[in-house]
């Protein structure tokens, strides 16, 4: 494995950043969980936007221009030789002291990117969905670091999946301050009711999913249902006929079974698995040429 730190190439165990990295010492940074499939980086320019969104809300420069860090993320794949790739993209704030002062790092942000294999959820859990708890973590309020910046702080997430995991669950939905349904630990959530499609807007403390875009225009496009952002309690989960997750690892998958309720039939309802169709022949064929540049992206 070929990691790219910096503009250069490095074996896997000699990959390193400085321990006076601020991304180290504060969690001070921001990433992007970025998939390739068949060849293809998937809404590579998505990613890139939010990265730029991300980078401009914690007053962080990028080291390189979109464009530069477009080629460097496709170089990466490359270089790795993968078809099918999970693409971890971090910029931190680079090397500092031991202050929190950001102007102590004066050097250049720290730009990494790591193309890997991805280890997906077994097929079998497609049809037979997920298990979901609610967590005792609050999602972070909009007053703080707005959950909307990917950053490299991830530790109530991280707590939240490790309470899912002691449950014996696969993933963990967050609340707000509010007590409404915001996201899970690393996707976000939809319910379905009487034929309509709901999901928290960003104003319930949400990252904007890239996956969670794609899933509102395929639902759109593909199926006629224009899905509705609006605020809901757990209740309406409960209650619902279909719960399911998206996320760039996850993709679209059901949730069957929350706090120990089954959600309709408990198993992945039609709607769901309709989108995990209509995801999969979209993921497959479109985005950004990894190796024949001259192939058009298909957006
Ligand atoms: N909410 C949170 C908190 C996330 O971390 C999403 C929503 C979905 O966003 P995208 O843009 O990916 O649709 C995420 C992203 C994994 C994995 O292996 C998780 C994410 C991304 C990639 C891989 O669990 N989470």
């Amino acid at each position: 494995m070929k990691i790219y730190i910096n503009g250069s190439y490095y074996d896997k165990s000699d990959a390193k950043i400085s321990v006076f990295d601020h991304g180290v010492l504060y969690g001070d940074g921001i990433f992007e969980g970025i998939r390739s499939y068949n060849g293809r980086i998937f809404r590579l320019e998505d990613h890139l936007r939010r990265l730029q969104d991300s980078a401009n809300a914690i007053l962080l420069k990028l080291p390189l221009g979109v464009k530069e860090i477009e080629r460097a993320t496709v170089e990466t794949v490359r270089v790795n030789g993968l078809k099918d790739a999970y693409i971890r993209l971090v910029v931190t704030r680079g090397m500092g002291d031991l202050g929190l002062d950001m102007r102590k790092c004066r050097g250049n942000a720290t730009l990494f990117i790591i193309a890997d294999k991805i280890e997906l959820y077994p097929e079998e859990y497609y049809e037979k969905g997920l298990t979901l708890i609610t967590s005792t973590i609050r999602q972070k309020g909009l007053d703080q670091v707005t959950p909307s910046v990917k950053s490299l702080n991830y530790l109530a997430n991280i707590m939240a999946r490790a309470e899912a995991t002691a449950a014996g669950a696969q993933e963990a939905i967050m609340l707000n301050a509010q007590g409404h349904v915001s996201e899970c630990s690393g996707d976000n959530i939809f319910f379905v009711k009487a034929g309509k499609i709901f999901t928290p807007p960003t104003s319930a403390g949400i990252l904007v999913g890239v996956t969670r875009q794609v899933v509102m225009e395929l639902a759109e496009e593909k199926m006629g249902i224009k899905v509705v952002e609006r605020n809901f309690p757990r209740y309406d989960l409960y209650s619902a006929d279909e719960v399911f997750l998206t996320g760039s690892g996850a993709e679209v998958i059901a949730g069957v079974k929350i706090d120990g309720r089954t959600i309709g039939k408990g198993i992945a309802g039609p709607i769901t698995r309709a989108l995990i169709k209509h995801f999969r022949e979209y993921a497959n064929s479109t985005g950004t040429p990894v190796y024949d540049e001259k192939l058009e992206k298909v957006k």
